[in-house]
């Protein structure tokens, strides 16, 4: 079996290594020169667990190689950004152009895959793209005759961190242009996947994507709405959500400085975009966790304002363990954190090797979290790092802490606490 897939990201590269450890015979195209270059020579250019070993075993046994250039095969998939523009519209741009030069290949037999969360309805634009641009091929759904060829949509579901386990143990949704289509793309997922793969049509899997994002954004920002209101009240909300948890019908999510990463941070636009009347909830969803960003930065400054000496900033990656600082919350707060004051600001960061370019100028300075407890009086928790986890009480206990992430329940609460009173 020949595979191209299109996209050597975050979702592209490993789900091309874990094809190809199938046996199969893997191209991986990718628009960057440095990443194909990186590839062939049996390294990653991202952070994923286990991800660096199985690159260089596909590589050295030759089932994977990456290329700038497509090649004829018999599965295409497609994983490439779909982005949104500042009126948060999505742009399918680089689908399109990925199926553009996936038309050029193309032969009687094969089936592409799109697996780029995008707007409902994309599945279908990128069969019609295919039909313009080879009116010889019979594509699907168009005629009742038998198509030439198979269109799906497959989403990938993988968290950042567990990707090569989830790749293989999720359950997978593959909506076909038409049920054939289903069933052939099926008939692919099978030889990697050992989760349940479930068939519908390509619409409800577009959709069944943005809604699982969705879904997590409103639940996270229900935890987020929920600690300001503690916070006005004076009550600890990490507290409270604990104890509504043992609730058998409630399962609450955790508070933070907002949501961050490529995916739930976008893909509930999608939806409102779609359908901006119907989607009131979803579209405040985003609006509170974009604005629990805001609200930690004025938090922080008042506690920095407070109190004298440097602030260690604990964090910058969008969440737990990873190296990953796109869309980043916690990188927000820092940044504006150093912009405002400066060279107090200590960045912790155990997944950087430098400050990210966008520091540059501010005083800010990246340092370890050794240092950071021993230089520091007032310390912003922004990620939930397992290493930041581990600092005992007694290396903390003096300090003046913002802990956004829940993470040091024990850490004495200095701040004055609003006044609930009751008489007696
Ligand atoms: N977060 C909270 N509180 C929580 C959970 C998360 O503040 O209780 C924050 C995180 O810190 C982070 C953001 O939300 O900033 C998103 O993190 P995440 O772990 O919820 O999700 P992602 O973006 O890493 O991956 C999600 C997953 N989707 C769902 O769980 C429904 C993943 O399965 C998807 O494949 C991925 O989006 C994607 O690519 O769409």
């Amino acid at each position: 079996l020949q595979v191209v897939v299109l996209g050597l990201g975050y979702i592209g590269l490993p789900t091309a290594a874990v094809i190809a450890r199938t046996g199969a015979h893997v191209l991986g195209v990718d628009v960057s020169a440095s990443v194909v270059d990186t590839v062939n020579s049996g390294r990653v250019h991202i952070e994923e667990v286990d991800l660096d070993g199985l690159v260089s075993g596909v590589v050295a046994r030759g089932t994977l190689r990456a290329s700038t250039q497509i090649a004829p095969a018999d599965v295409f998939v497609i994983a490439v950004p779909t982005p949104f523009g500042n009126d948060h519209a999505p742009d399918i741009t680089y689908v399109l152009q990925a199926a553009t030069s996936v038309a050029a290949v193309l032969k009687p037999g094969d089936t592409v895959i799109l697996e780029s969360t995008s707007p409902v309805g994309t599945t279908e634009q990128v069969r019609d793209l295919l039909a313009r641009l080879r009116p010889d091929l019979k594509v699907p759904g168009r005629t009742g005759e038998q198509a030439d060829i198979a269109v799906a949509y497959c989403p990938e579901r993988v968290l950042p961190g567990r990707i090569l386990q989830e790749l293989i143990d999720n359950d997978r949704v593959i909506g076909g242009v038409t049920p054939r289509c289903a069933r052939k793309a099926l008939a692919f997922y099978r030889r990697f996947v050992r989760g349940a793969c479930v068939t519908t049509n390509a619409r409800a899997a577009e959709m069944t994507k943005l809604t699982e994002n969705a879904f997590r954004d409103v639940n996270i920002a229900f935890a987020n709405e929920l600690s300001l209101v503690a916070d006005t009240m004076g009550v600890d909300v990490w507290e409270v959500i604990r104890l509504a948890n043992r609730h058998p019908r409630v399962n609450i999510l955790n508070p933070g400085p907002g949501v961050g990463g490529h995916c739930i941070a976008v893909d509930p636009w999608f939806l409102v975009h779609a359908d901006p009347a119907n989607t009131p909830l979803i579209r405040t969803a985003r609006q509170v966790n974009d604005g629990k960003t805001d609200h930690v930065v004025a938090q922080a400054a008042a506690l920095i304002e407070s109190a004298p000496g440097p602030v260690a900033c604990m964090g910058l990656a969008f969440k737990a363990n990873i190296d990953d600082f796109r869309e980043s919350p916690a990188l927000k707060v820092a940044l504006t954190l150093a912009e405002r004051f400066g060279d107090r600001i200590r960045v912790v960061e155990p997944y950087a090797r430098a400050l990210p370019a966008a520091f540059a100028g501010t005083g800010a300075v990246l340092t370890d979290v050794d240092t950071a407890i021993e230089t520091c009086p007032v310390m912003i928790v922004l990620v939930d790092h397992d290493v930041f986890r581990s600092v005992p009480l007694e290396e903390r206990a003096t300090k003046l802490v913002l802990d956004t992430r829940g993470i040091w329940p024990d850490q004495p609460r200095r701040r004055a606490q609003p006044a609930l009173r009751v008489a007696v």
